[in-house]
């Protein structure tokens, strides 16, 4: 059995799910602890995804996804995929935190739902989502300086409204008919923010958005 060592919050684990649960590979999850990260003592890889396939260790998210379809699926890849596997990792993911972390009460909040799947005991859970809401908006903030995001709802809408436009181009998928692999990572991405209120605007804001959305939730894991 596949084990993934991931946070519930974290877009890079989400992005592997995305894939493992279009792809139907069965796999256990293990939620790694943000404070000392003790769950992957077994690596020097201090950050997550991690995937245990038997002896076989596989660190960072696209190289697992590779690794994966490699061994368990057989998507293929089109010519432009990598263009757009950049543009997930090192631009859409970067709007996440400025838009989940705005400040403490919000940060607060979400990490509520983002913590719901552990199963830490009640008072652990508190002190973990109090730390993370401290920590977590100063982060984001750092975020957006490093990669100059003045405005994150607008240039959130602006990415999404580019996925749409140059990467579905009136398809139902990237993939055509079907989703290819770069429609699960940009889903995994965006699915580690669902249920707050941020992809719920934007469906509003962007109905082709919202549809490709929803039809991605049916197929990667709602
Ligand atoms: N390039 C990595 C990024 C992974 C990453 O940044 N993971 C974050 C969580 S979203 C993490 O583990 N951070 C822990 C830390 O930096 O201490 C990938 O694609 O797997």
């Amino acid at each position: 059995m596949l084990t993934l060592y991931q946070f519930n919050s974290c877009p890079f684990c989400w992005k592997v799910k995305a894939f493992m649960n279009y792809t139907h590979i069965p796999y256990d999850v293990v939620e790694v602890t943000p404070f000392g990260m003790k769950e992957l003592d077994f690596t020097d890889h201090k950050k997550v995804p991690v995937l245990k396939d038997g002896a076989e260790i596989v660190v960072e998210s696209s190289a697992i996804v590779r690794y994966l379809n490699d061994k368990y699926a057989d998507l293929l890849p089109a010519p432009q995929d990598d263009e757009w596997q950049a543009w997930v990792d090192n631009t859409l993911v970067h709007y996440l935190p400025p838009l989940i972390h705005p400040n403490i009460g919000k940060s607060f909040k979400n990490l509520g739902l983002l913590m719901a799947v552990s199963k830490d005991g009640a008072l652990k859970r508190f002190f973990v989502r109090l730390a993370g809401a401290l920590v977590m908006p100063r982060v984001a903030n750092k975020m957006k300086l490093k990669h100059q995001i003045q405005n994150p709802e607008s240039e959130f809408q602006a990415a999404l409204a580019h996925w749409v436009d140059k990467g579905l181009e009136n398809k139902a998928f990237y993939g055509g008919e079907q989703p290819s692999l770069v429609d699960t990572s940009v889903f995994g991405v965006l699915r580690s923010a669902q249920g707050m209120g941020i992809l719920e605007a934007a469906a509003l804001t962007n109905p082709a958005f919202g549809r490709w959305y929803e039809a991605c939730r049916g197929m990667m894991g709602a």
